[in-house]
C-alpha cells in the first residue's frame, strides 16, 4: 500500500483530465472535421455548366444498345465554372430539388466526403434543397428508409472514414421488381435525383436504374468508389478519364504503414517470415502499391501470374514438334515454387525471415482454381434453376456438397454427352484440402462474385510452400547461410583450422563468400559425422568437434511464419488528404451533373494522376464501360473491372525492382518505412504511387 489517499472513482471520474482523456473528442477528430478541402477552379463560380465532349470514345458493347438505349447516346462531360446563367439556365440551376444518396458495396474512406460535397453544392444552389441518405445501402431504397440529411448530421462527418452516417449494404437491385419498388420510392420522396455511391456492380445498377426512371425524369448518377482500386476509365485511345476509385489511396496507405511495421519487427528478430494478405478482390493494384509502399520482400501479382509461361514445358514439347498449351499460366504448385525459391535464396544468406504480400484475388489468376470457380458457379446457378430452389439451402454441409458433384461426375461416365463436371474434376477437387474445398464452394455474393475475402487464400498458398520446403530441406537445399566471420570465430576458438574443415563442410567454401553453405548432402548431424569421416577429418569413434556441430545447428532452417490479413482494418481508415480532397470534389461534380440535367454518368475527376491544380471534374457515360461477363453461370452486362496492365510503368518498376527488394545478397534489406496516413503536416507523398508512376507514360 503507498499510503496515499485514494480518489473515490465517484471523484476521479468528474476530474476534467479523466473527462478529457476518455472524452470520444480528441484533437485530431477537431483538425479533421475543421479541415475544408480546396475545390477545383471550376467550383469557385457561382454556376457550372455542362459540355459534350465527343473527343473521347469507346468500344460499345452490342448488348448495351440493347438494354440501356436511352442513355447509350451519353458522351463524356466537361463541367466549366459561369460567373451568370441565362434566365432560364439559370432557374433549372437553381430550381429546387430532391436528391437521394445510397452508399453500396464495402466502405471506402471519404464517402462522407462526397455526401457533404453534395450536399454543401446543393444548399448553395438553393437552400431549400432537400438531401436525403438511403439507410444501409440499396435495401434503403427497396424499403424506403431514408433519413433527410441536416447541417449537423454532415458536419458531424465531415473528413471520417467508414461509411457510418448512413451505413451499406450489397443487395443488387436486379430484378423487376426491386426495380419498381425503387421507382416507387423515389415517387414518394419525390426525387429528382438518385446517386449511388459503389463499384462497378453497384454502377452497373446505377446504370440499369437510369435506364429505367428516365421516362420519369428521375436522373442516376454514379460514383467511383472502392478500395480495390478496379474503377479505372481509359477511352479507346488511352486517355485517363478516371485514374483510381476513391478510399483506394487510404487502404493502401493504411496496409502499407502496417506492413512496414513487420519489415521492421522481421527485421529485428529475424525469426519470422510475415505473411500478409491484402484486400483486392480480383485485380491487384493494393498489392501492387504496398509494393511501391514497403518494399516487401516478395509481392505476389495475379495479372502477373496469369501471364506465366513454363518454357522448359513449352520447350520439351517443341523438340518433339509439339505445343504444349498447358504450359500458359501458372498453377498453384508452380506459384508455390517461386515463393519457396525466395525463401531458399534468402536463407542462403543467413535471412530466414521476411515480408510477402499476396492479394486476397490472387487464385481467380490461377488457371486449375479459375476453372473450378467458373464450373461451380455455372453447377449451383443450373441446380438453381432447374429446382427452383437454393443450392445451399438444400446441401448446407460439405459432404453433402461433395455428394452431389460426385453423382454429377458418375453421371458423367454413364452418359458419354458433354458434362461440366467430370469423374477427372471430381478426383482433382477430392484431392483439394477440406477448408479450401468449402472456399471454392462458398454462396456467391448478391451480384454473383464469388467471395475471396471468405477464403484462405494465404492458406492454400503457404501449405504447398511449406511441403514443398520441407523436401527442399531433405534434399539439402534449404539451409541457411553461415556467416563467413562468425564460422571463423567459433572454429578458431574450438583450437580448429576453419581453412582445413572449410572445404570439407561447404558447397562454397572461398573466404571472399560472405555466407558458407553446408554441402547439400549433409542434412543431419548423422550425415555431418560421414562426410567428415569420409573425407578423413575425424574417426568413426570421434565426436563431432562441439563447435562444428553448432555451428550446422544454426544452418537448419525452420521456416515460421505468423499470418496477417489487411482488409477491413485500413477499409475502416479515416481518409488521406488526397481521399479528403478528391471526394469532396467528386460530390461537387455530382450536384454540378445534376443541376445540368444528366443522367447514367458517373462523376470523375480526370488528371487525379496530376498535381491539383490541373484536376478536372467530369461526367463519364457509364453505359460505354459496360461489358458482358460471366456471374452466377450466366453472361450479364456489367461495368467493366480494370485490372493491373502488366505493361504499365509501376507495374514494370515493380518488376525491376523484384531482385532489390527480395535483398537474398549479403546485404541490408531495402524497407521503405511510409509512416503513418498524415492528415496535417507536411507530407511528401499526396497521392497513390501507382498514379504518379502511369502518369510518366504521357510524358515519356
Ligand atoms: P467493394 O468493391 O464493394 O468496394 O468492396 C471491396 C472489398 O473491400 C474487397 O476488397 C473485399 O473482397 C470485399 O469488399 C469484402 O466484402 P465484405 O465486406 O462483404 O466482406
Amino acid at each position: 500500500m503507498s499510503g496515499e489517499k485514494s480518489i473515490p472513482i465517484e471523484d476521479l471520474l468528474k476530474h476534467p483530465e479523466v473527462q478529457k482523456v476518455t472524452s470520444n473528442i480528441n484533437q485530431e477528430l477537431v483538425e479533421r472535421k475543421k479541415y475544408a478541402p480546396p475545390v477545383c477552379k471550376v467550383f469557385t463560380y457561382p454556376y457550372t455548366v455542362l459540355q459534350d465532349n465527343s473527343r473521347f470514345r469507346f468500344v460499345i458493347d452490342n448488348e448495351t444498345k440493347k438494354q440501356l438505349p436511352s442513355i447509350i447516346d451519353n458522351k463524356v462531360q466537361n463541367i466549366t465554372g459561369a460567373d451568370d446563367l441565362k434566365e432560364s439556365l439559370k432557374e433549372k440551376y437553381c430550381k429546387k430539388r430532391n436528391i437521394g444518396i445510397v452508399f453500396s458495396g464495402g466502405p471506402a474512406p471519404g464517402g462522407h466526403n462526397v455526401i457533404a460535397g453534395i450536399y454543401d453544392a446543393a444548399k448553395k444552389a438553393n437552400s431549400e434543397n432537400k438531401i436525403y441518405g438511403f439507410f444501409l445501402g440499396p435495401d434503403g431504397i427497396l424499403e424506403n428508409e431514408a433519413v433527410e440529411l441536416t447541417d449537423s448530421l454532415v458536419d458531424t462527418y465531415r473528413n471520417l472514414g467508414g461509411f457510418t452516417m448512413i451505413k451499406t449494404g450489397r443487395t443488387k437491385i436486379d430484378t423487376k421488381e426491386k426495380m419498381e419498388l425503387s421507382k416507387e420510392t423515389c415517387k414518394k420522396l419525390e426525387l429528382d435525383a438518385l446517386v449511388i455511391v459503389g463499384g462497378d456492380d453497384s454502377n452497373t445498377n446505377a446504370a440499369f436504374l437510369a435506364q429505367e426512371m428516365f421516362e420519369d425524369g428521375i436522373q442516376v448518377i454514379g460514383v467511383p468508389k472502392t478500395i480495390d482500386g478496379d474503377i479505372q476509365v481509359k477511352d479507346i485511345e488511352g486517355n485517363i478519364l478516371c485514374a483510381i476509385s476513391f478510399g483506394f489511396h487510404t487502404a493502401a496507405r493504411a496496409f502499407a504503414n502496417a506492413i512496414s511495421n513487420l519489415c521492421t519487427d522481421s527485421s529485428s528478430d529475424v525469426k519470422y517470415w510475415h505473411i500478409c494478405k491484402v484486400m483486392g478482390r480480383v485485380a491487384s493494384h493494393l498489392a501492387l502499391e504496398v509494393a511501391l509502399q514497403t518494399h516487401a520482400n516478395m509481392t505476389l501479382i495475379g495479372e502477373d501470374l496469369a501471364d506465366y509461361i513454363d518454357k522448359n514445358r513449352l520447350e520439351k514439347a517443341r523438340k518433339k514438334g509439339l505445343t504444349d498449351y498447358s504450359a500458359y499460366g501458372i498453377t498453384l504448385r508452380h506459384l508455390s515454387r517461386m515463393v519457396c525459391d525466395g525463401i531458399v535464396k534468402r536463407a542462403a544468406v543467413g535471412k530466414n525471415y521476411g515480408v510477402i504480400v499476396i492479394p486476397e484475388g490472387i487464385l481467380e489468376f490461377v488457371d486449375e482454381i479459375q476453372i473450378f470457380i467458373i464450373k461451380l458457379n455455372t453447377i449451383i446457378a443450373e441446380y438453381n434453376e432447374t429446382h427452383d430452389t437454393d443450392f445451399h439451402l438444400d446441401f448446407p454441409l460439405l459432404e453433402d456438397k461433395l455428394e452431389y458433384l460426385r453423382r454429377q461426375a458418375r453421371l458423367s461416365r454413364e452418359d458419354n454427352s458433354f458434362s461440366i463436371w467430370n469423374t477427372r474434376d471430381d478426383d482433382l477437387f477430392n484431392d483439394i484440402p477440406a477448408f479450401f474445398q468449402e472456399g471454392l464452394l462458398i454462396e456467391r455474393d448478391s451480384h454473383g462474385n464469388f467471395q475471396f475475402s471468405l477464403v484462405e487464400t494465404d492458406k492454400v498458398i503457404m501449405g504447398l510452400v511449406k511441403d514443398y520446403l520441407n523436401i527442399l530441406k531433405e534434399k539439402g537445399i534449404y539451409k541457411l547461410g553461415i556467416n563467413n566471420f562468425s564460422y571463423g570465430k567459433a572454429l578458431t576458438k574450438d583450437g580448429l583450422d576453419p581453412d582445413y574443415f572449410g572445404p570439407i563442410l561447404f558447397r562454397n567454401y572461398d573466404k571472399k563468400e560472405k555466407f558458407f553453405l553446408f554441402k547439400e548432402s549433409i542434412i543431419s548431424k548423422k550425415t555431418l559425422k560421414q562426410i567428415m569421416v569420409k573425407e578423413g577429418a575425424m574417426q568413426k569413434t570421434d565426436k563431432v568437434p562441439l563447435s562444428i556441430e553448432q555451428i550446422y545447428k544454426k544452418s537448419v532452417a525452420n521456416f515460421k511464419t505468423q499470418v496477417h490479413f489487411y482488409g477491413y482494418d485500413g477499409r475502416g481508415n479515416d481518409p488521406t488528404r488526397f481521399d479528403c480532397v478528391y471526394t469532396y470534389n467528386l460530390g461537387l461534380t455530382v450536384f454540378s451533373l445534376i443541376a445540368s440535367g444528366a443522367t447514367g454518368q458517373m462523376a470523375a475527376i480526370k488528371n487525379l494522376e496530376m498535381d491539383f491544380s490541373r484536376w478536372e471534374p467530369i461526367g463519364i457515360p457509364i453505359a460505354s464501360l459496360m461489358h458482358l461477363e460471366e456471374r452466377k453461370g450466366k453472361l450479364s452486362l456489367v461495368l467493366e473491372k480494370s485490372v493491373v496492365d502488366v505493361n504499365s510503368i509501376a507495374f514494370q518498376v515493380v518488376k525491376s525492382f523484384r531482385d532489390k527488394w527480395l535483398a537474398a545478397a549479403p546485404c541490408e534489406d531495402n524497407y521503405r518505412r511510409p509512416g503513418p496516413i498524415r492528415f496535417t503536416g507536411k507530407s511528401e507523398e499526396d497521392r497513390p504511387i501507382t498514379l504518379v508512376l502511369n502518369a510518366l507514360a504521357k510524358q515519356s
